[in-house]
């Protein structure tokens, strides 16, 4: 095997004050973001969302393998679709497959099966995974860790839109496999998260919630 080849990190150099009002300023913006779901239908240029995808592609995955794709769609036509296949999906879970518990779960969000913002919001990113990857040659190379590593990606891809001034939700239909037969995806990738990204409508309104605080959520040893 060859010899793996190391670069110097380059790491960025901060003082304590600097690190501490960084880490302060970041929580406070980040703490900001919020599942947005009601969408205006002002474009958003190709350039962005190209940048965001790369911030999400910038993630760690199992052995470096990199096992997604990003299928950023802005065609009507296709987002039409895309609408029309989940809202048949999400109407039978909302009145047939969803439990009671589940759906009292959601009540607090005022979801239902209905999902105008898959037309209205300018882009929709759908992640897929791939759970093995298929060189030239058609053989098939296992990929490691591969929800986690799509996981930590949708992260990024989340900040990254928090950061440009966006908003998006994390939409998951269920069953999604419609999503690989819209997009034509070949059968090593599997969809993963539906987001659709652009700016909040001018009447945007989201729930009253409130997050856990750090002595709920962190045990120090
Ligand atoms: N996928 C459905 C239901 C849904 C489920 C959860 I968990 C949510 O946090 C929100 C919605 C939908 O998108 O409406």
């Amino acid at each position: 095997m060859d010899k793996q080849s190391y670069i110097p990190y380059k790491s960025i150099q901060i003082d304590e004050k600097e690190m501490t009002q960084r880490s302060k300023a970041f929580y406070q913006y980040l703490n900001l973001r919020r599942s947005v779901r009601d969408f205006s239908n002002r474009t958003v240029s190709k350039e962005v969302i190209e940048k965001i995808i790369m911030t999400a592609s910038s993630a760690p995955s199992g052995a470096h393998k990199q096992p997604w794709t990003f299928c950023a769609v802005s065609n009507p036509l296709i987002k039409n679709k895309i609408k029309n296949a989940a809202e048949k999906e999400e109407y039978e879970s909302y009145n047939n497959r969803m439990s009671e518990e589940w759906l009292d779960a959601l009540k607090p969000m005022g979801t239902n099966w209905e999902k105008p913002f898959l037309e209205i919001a300018p882009w929709l990113i759908i992640v897929f995974k791939k759970a093995y990857d298929i060189d030239e040659n058609g053989s098939r190379h296992k990929n490691y860790y591969v929800n986690e590593s799509v996981g930590i990606a949708c992260g990024f891809l989340i900040t990254a839109i928090h950061q440009a001034g966006l908003v998006t939700l994390t939409h998951t239909p269920s069953p999604m496999n419609f999503l690989q037969k819209i997009l034509d995806r070949p059968a090593n990738e599997r969809p993963y998260l539906l987001l659709p990204v652009g700016y909040p409508s001018k009447e945007a309104t989201v729930p009253n919630f409130e997050r856990k605080p750090a002595n709920k959520v962190i045990k120090w040893y």
